[in-house]
């Protein structure tokens, strides 16, 4: 019945009735090589078979990977345009829809002027439709109001890159290298949970001696296999990676050559980590004095070791301080632009790391440009063959989008590939905002609960109906391949957003045949930006295996391996941060005495609009519920499984709880994935970062009661 397809390494079953169409998981950075399969007659999908000829992945794949093709023909999809009469959906043409929003935003920009529309994007897209966003919302629209989700998942990481190296990338190495590394230091990442095609390189690296050291407030499956456990209080990074580099300096394990050719600040840090003792930092982190001072060896003694850090270090109000403080670890070790050493972040979504280069944050423009740049304005109007002066300027965050909603400087906004209504932060302004927009389009391909509320729904096509371009989490760019036909009338975004440019008279910008042709400009586009796509073709990609950005002529390699002579900064040198510990936005008091988290399981994907549609991963964990350690517990007199009232200063949610001995007794956990009354998001902090304008997901102070 069954035969192989014979090629080097490769062992993926083929039924001689169906074709393999090889492409990458939708979810998220790690976009694990796979191959859908597909009826030969039919056309049907039939499943997915995992690619072991894939080098970041190697055949590996996980429970929402393996299912994902199962949204394709879902029968929630949504497969013509939906417009709201009297409060109720129903489905329209797409001329009828399209009119609809013609009419209301040619309206309200007459009314109010071109910024009253908005733009809230996403990076779940092809790059090709990332970069089509911004120039949507600038050429399209005309608007200065645009942001996208990455601004509550990279945009710390993004701020602390370019502070300490110049440049924004989420990896400084190739994964295939990590095998060969000897220590890796791990600052709140659940990867056993949330990039679980990873451990597979750190259980080889293990298996031939290496260690790992694991910074987080739960004892995740992550934590579970480290070497050393950094039990630390939630929003108290800063204060361990201040001390873990006091130990550095104080053991003699600074690489000095290394810090006085490539780094600036060595004095200033110096001075700043004198007072971090371990006892010091033990106070603050809540960790104990051993488990500081094992640690600080460990890395400190380490040949080739690797810095890996995700949301739980970013996701808070101090987090681009956090991302410079653990990236100054790895540059005191001297460890970045070799093999097999270096620092990452763990891109969360599919295509966190392309969709945030090419202009869909309010202050960029394409190939990280900034839109402050009056010579970078100058170059992309002409790639977008546009006067200068028609360039918005820079707009706001996606948070405070909401703001302005409320000042009544935003009255319409178009999502496009997000569900801000389960996952930005105090759910409850943001419907406050969405009930308040005069007008609102949201595109997507099953309802999400942003969704329900928007006046027109426009049903979007899947990853799989169309081909494309991502970044994965090492910088690589891969391709996308169109598995089959958009369902129904469903259309790609980049279709839909040219079918508006031309209602609002910008046609001519918007005369794309095909994903390809956007590529082609966006390699104009991110030509001589700090992101330069220009040498990447998609043929070399197919060939290659992917190609590393930056990459600025197609006979460049690209660069798997980032800094090996000289940083991105002005100078050259890498910014060692110099950078005191300071509190989270809230800390507990009296009325709010515990500490909540939130995050993920691996079960589900972000706002679970998704995943929560698929029925295995909803058997697996159908609900949100509360990780309490017992002891905690049985202060409330509380049971496994009884319903428990959480209560922060913005709102309050019931749950079910989790009795669990692998969190902090200070500390309670909950999964964000549900949107409505189970949104954890109805309690998080909207306290900002400073420099990156993310949200405080990661620290609020919270009372727990029975019910
Ligand atoms: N299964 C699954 N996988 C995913 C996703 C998903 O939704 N589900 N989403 C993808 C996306 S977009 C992202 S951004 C990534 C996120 O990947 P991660 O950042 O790894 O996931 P989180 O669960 O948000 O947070 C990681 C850990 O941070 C810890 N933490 C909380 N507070 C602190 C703190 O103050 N300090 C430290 N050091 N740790 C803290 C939490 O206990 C948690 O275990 O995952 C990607 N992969
Ligand atoms: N409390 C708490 N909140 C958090 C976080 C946390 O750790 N804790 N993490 C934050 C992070 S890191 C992130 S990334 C955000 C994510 O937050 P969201 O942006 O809300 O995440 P998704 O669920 O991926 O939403 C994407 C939506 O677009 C749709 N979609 C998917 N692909 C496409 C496409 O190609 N085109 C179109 N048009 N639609 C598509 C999906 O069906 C879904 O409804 O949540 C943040 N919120
Ligand atoms: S690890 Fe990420 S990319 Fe891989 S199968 Fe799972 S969700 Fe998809
Ligand atoms: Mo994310």
């Amino acid at each position: 019945m069954a035969e192989f397809v014979v090629k080097p390494g490769v062992k993926n079953l083929q039924h001689k009735d169906e074709k393999l169409i090889t492409t990458h998981c939708s979810y998220c950075g790690m976009q694990c090589g796979m191959h859908i399969r597909v009826h030969k007659k039919t056309g049907k999908v039939m499943g997915v078979e995992p690619r072991y000829d894939w080098p970041v992945t190697m055949g590996k794949m996980c429970p929402k990977g393996v299912t994902a093709y199962q949204q394709i023909d879902h029968k929630d999809r949504i497969t013509r345009p939906l417009i709201k009469k009297n409060g109720k959906f129903v489905e329209a043409s797409w001329d009828e829809a399209l009119d609809l929003i013609e009419k209301n935003f040619k309206g309200l920009q007459k009314k109010y002027g071109k910024d009253t529309l908005s733009v809230f994007g996403g990076v779940s897209m092809t790059t090709e439709k990332c970069y089509l966003v911004g120039k949507y919302a600038r050429v399209a629209l005309g608007t200065r109001y645009l942001d996208y989700n990455g601004r509550f998942c990279m945009s710390s990481a993004a701020g602390g890159f370019i502070k300490t190296f110049g440049i924004d990338r989420g990896s400084t190495l190739p994964w295939p290298e990590l095998e060969h590394s000897d220590c890796f230091f791990m600052a709140g990442t659940n990867t056993a949970e949330c990039h679980p095609t990873s451990i597979q390189w750190f259980w080889r690296a293990k298996d031939k001696g290496a260690k790992l050291i694991v910074a987080d407030p739960r004892e995740t499956p992550t934590a579970r296999i480290a070497d050393v456990h950094l039990d630390l209080k939630p929003g108290t990074d800063s204060a361990l990676a201040n001390g873990m580099m006091h130990l550095i300096i104080k053991e003699g394990y600074v690489d000095e050559a290394y810090v006085s050719e490539r780094c600036n600040n060595y004095e200033e840090l110096k001075d700043m980590v004198k007072k971090f003792t371990p006892e010091y930092t033990s106070e603050i982190t809540g960790i104990a004095v051993e488990k500081i001072i094992k640690a600080a060896h460990i890395y400190g003694r380490s040949p080739r070791s690797v810095m890996m850090f995700a949301r739980g270090v970013e996701q808070q109000s101090k987090g681009v301080d956090n991302v410079t403080l653990y990236s100054s670890m790895a540059l005191l070790r001297g460890q970045i632009g070799k093999f097999a050493s270096g620092v990452a972040t763990f891109t969360g979504q599919g295509n966190g790391q392309g969709g945030r280069e090419h202009g869909q944050k309010s202050d960029l423009l394409p190939g990280y440009r900034k839109l402050t740049d009056p010579k970078a304005v100058e170059y992309i109007s002409k790639v977008w063959g546009i006067d200068p002066k028609e360039m918005p300027e820079p707009g706001v965050s996606a948070y405070e989008m909401f703001d302005e909603i409320q000042k009544g400087n935003i009255r319409a906004m178009h999502v496009i590939c997000s569900n801000p209504a389960v996952s930005a932060p105090n759910t409850e302004y943001i419907w406050e905002g969405f009930r308040k927009l005069d007008f609102m389009v949201v595109s997507d391909f099953f309802l999400s609960e942003t969704a329900e509320f928007a006046d027109v729904v426009l049903p979007a096509a899947t990853w799989a109906e169309d081909e494309g371009t991502t970044t994965n989490l090492e910088g690589r760019v891969i391709r996308i391949r169109k598995v089959k036909e958009p369902l129904g009338e469903s259309k790609t975004d980049w279709e839909i957003m040219s079918e508006i440019a031309k209602r609002m008279g910008k046609g001519e910008h918007f005369q794309y045949h095909n994903p390809k042709e956007i590529f082609e400009e966006l390699r104009i586009a991110s030509k001589g930006g700090k992101a330069d796509y220009s040498g990447i073709t998609y043929e070399r990609i197919e060939k290659e295996d992917g190609v590393f950005w930056p990459c600025p002529s197609v006979d460049h390699p690209g660069t798997p391996t980032m800094f090996k002579e000289k940083f991105e900064t002005p100078d050259g040198k890498a910014n060692l941060a110099v950078v005191d510990w300071k509190p989270a936005g809230e800390t507990p008091t009296k009325e709010y005495p515990h500490l909540l988290t939130t995050g993920r399981v691996v079960f589900h994907y972000l706002s679970g609009n998704q995943t929560r549609r698929i029925d295995f991963l909803m058997e697996q964990c159908p609900l949100p519920y509360v990780e309490i350690h017992p002891e905690l517990a049985s202060q409330y007199n509380l049971s496994n499984g009884e319903k428990v009232k959480l209560t922060t200063s913005r709102s309050q949610m019931t749950l079910d709880v989790r009795l669990t001995k692998a969190i902090r007794k200070d500390t309670v956990f909950v999964p964000y994935h549900w949107g409505k009354e189970l949104a954890v998001n109805q309690l998080t902090n909207p306290c900002l970062d400073p420099v990156s304008r993310m949200p405080e997901f990661k620290v609020c102070a919270v009372k727990i009661e029975k019910l």
